[in-house]
């Protein structure tokens, strides 16, 4: 498993650095983020560093299709039920601030948006 000491996410991860985590398995990781934008606001990440979406190779079909099903379980753990919306930013001109690949996940009533 590849991980950058580095990379925020990866001391996340290795529980170097503490979250409010609500999954885990084997391949990812969701936690809430510490910086909301909406009244639940989770990020899924893969445990492998990869840097976004630039770096994602047709090997990495399953986990990102992992990653993508996995929203619906969290959203309806968190007690979500009106909807939800799944973003990854990617690069700089994406918006994309840490260069570990995750995806948000925001759910809850709105109005809300990236402030
Ligand atoms: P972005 O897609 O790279 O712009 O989003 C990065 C997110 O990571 C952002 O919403 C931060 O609040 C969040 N985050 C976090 O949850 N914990 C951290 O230690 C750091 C960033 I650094």
């Amino acid at each position: 498993m590849s991980t950058d000491p580095n990379c925020i996410f990866c001391k996340i991860i290795a529980g170097q650095i503490p979250s409010k985590k609500v999954f885990e398995d084997e391949d990812v990781m969701a936690f809430h983020d510490i910086n909301p934008w909406a009244p639940v606001h989770l990020l899924v990440i893969p445990k492998r560093h990869i840097v976004s979406m630039e770096s994602v190779t047709p090997d990495d079909r399953a986990l990102m299709g992992k990653m993508m099903v996995l929203a619906p379980k969290l959203m309806a753990d968190a007690g979500v039920t009106g909807g939800f919306r799944q973003v990854i930013n990617t690069g700089r001109d994406g918006g994309q601030e840490v260069f570990h690949l995750h995806m948000h996940v925001f759910g809850g009533p709105r109005p809300w948006a990236k402030g």
